[in-house]
């Protein structure tokens, strides 16, 4: 099926439904609330019901309280279990949807919107072009193809979409077709500067310690322009910071000019470790993370392995070598 075959379908699909549930991935990040929440929108605004939510832990991290319609969503156990339409958003596999995994296998329809190039195209519809720089793009071509028009709360939260999934109009994905949608969106009133604070520059106090005591453990690899850290429970608990916080710990470490790839690995109350990879695009850190269980972007991924963080440094360091041989060898 074709992209705009597919398109096609979701759209009618949608418009024949008598209530739509939408979800995204867990943890969301700004691209996954803001698409699911932009189609929310859009979706009640055209008179057709729909409900959206994500899965356990139901916290949004404190940096996306700008977004408009948070409150309407649904904690995951009010989500409907065999929904007639569900729609996934941003959300590359059926186990990136944690509890809603069950509403999605049981859903007549399942349409997947989506641009990870990993994407497993687990969707009776899928909707995926890997080209997008936010899977809020996407978004806005199934609103055009609804005939639906976009209102103010739509916009803001497709902007939030696409600054957070281009690091604020910086990374590759940064196109002119971008650029047509960010001043489509801006005349519906986005409030710029209280996005640009909330969602990147401010941090509670805590954090800035907790993220002093990362950078300092810290280690560099120079020869092999690796760079990583690991956030700690214990740390969650010395500073008093949640990890959902510690999202934007990343885009500090990978600053290092001595770096090709970044690696920052979370240890989960679980005993999981949650880790995630930028490239600055000779090692493809998408392939690296799906050989090791996740998915994402040639420049940024991740994955959940088991730990101790120390074997997957080791892991990481040596997947990275490899792939730099291979790039410098072609
Ligand atoms: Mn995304």
């Amino acid at each position: 099926m074709n992209h705009s075959v597919a398109l096609a379908e979701a759209a009618r699909s949608i418009r024949g439904s008598v209530q739509v549930a939408l979800a995204c991935h867990v943890s969301p990040d700004g691209d996954a609330l803001g698409s699911m929440l932009g189609m929310h929108h859009v979706l009640r605004h055209h008179g057709i019901a729909s409900v959206a939510s994500f899965s356990e832990p139901f916290v949004v991290a404190a940096h996306y309280r700008e977004l408009p319609g948070l409150e309407l969503m649904v904690p995951p156990a009010q989500f409907p279990q065999n929904p007639d339409v569900m729609i996934t958003f941003d959300c590359g596999s059926l186990a990136r949807l944690g509890d809603l995994q069950g509403p999605a296998l049981a859903a007549r329809e399942l349409i997947v919107i989506d641009h990870h190039i990993s994407n497993d195209r687990y969707g009776s519809i899928n909707v995926i072009d890997d080209r997008a720089a936010a899977s809020g793009v996407v978004v806005r071509e199934l609103v055009r193809t609804l005939g639906f028009s976009l209102d103010r709360d739509a916009a803001v939260c497709l902007y939030a979409a696409l600054v957070c999934d281009t690091g604020r109009f910086q990374y590759a994905s940064t196109t002119p077709e971008v650029f047509e949608l960010a001043h489509e969106l801006v005349q519906f009133d986005v409030p710029i500067p209280t996005l640009s604070r909330t969602l990147f520059e401010e941090h509670r106090f805590a954090y800035l310690q907790l993220m002093a005591s990362a950078l300092q453990r810290a280690e560099l690899v120079a020869h092999e322009r690796f760079v990583s850290t690991i956030v700690t429970q214990e740390d969650l608990a010395k500073f008093d910071v949640t990890m959902d916080e510690v999202e934007g710990l990343i885009d500090v470490i990978r600053r290092a000019r001595e770096a090709e790839v970044t690696a920052v690995l979370k240890e989960e109350a679980d005993g999981l470790v949650r880790v995630s990879l930028r490239s600055l695009g000779e090692v493809d850190v998408c392939a690296i993370a799906q050989a090791l269980g996740g998915g994402g972007h040639k420049f940024a991924a991740g994955f959940t392995a088991p730990g101790p963080s120390e074997e997957i440094v080791r892991q990481l360091r040596s997947a990275v070598a490899a792939a730099r041989r291979v790039s410098t060898a072609s």
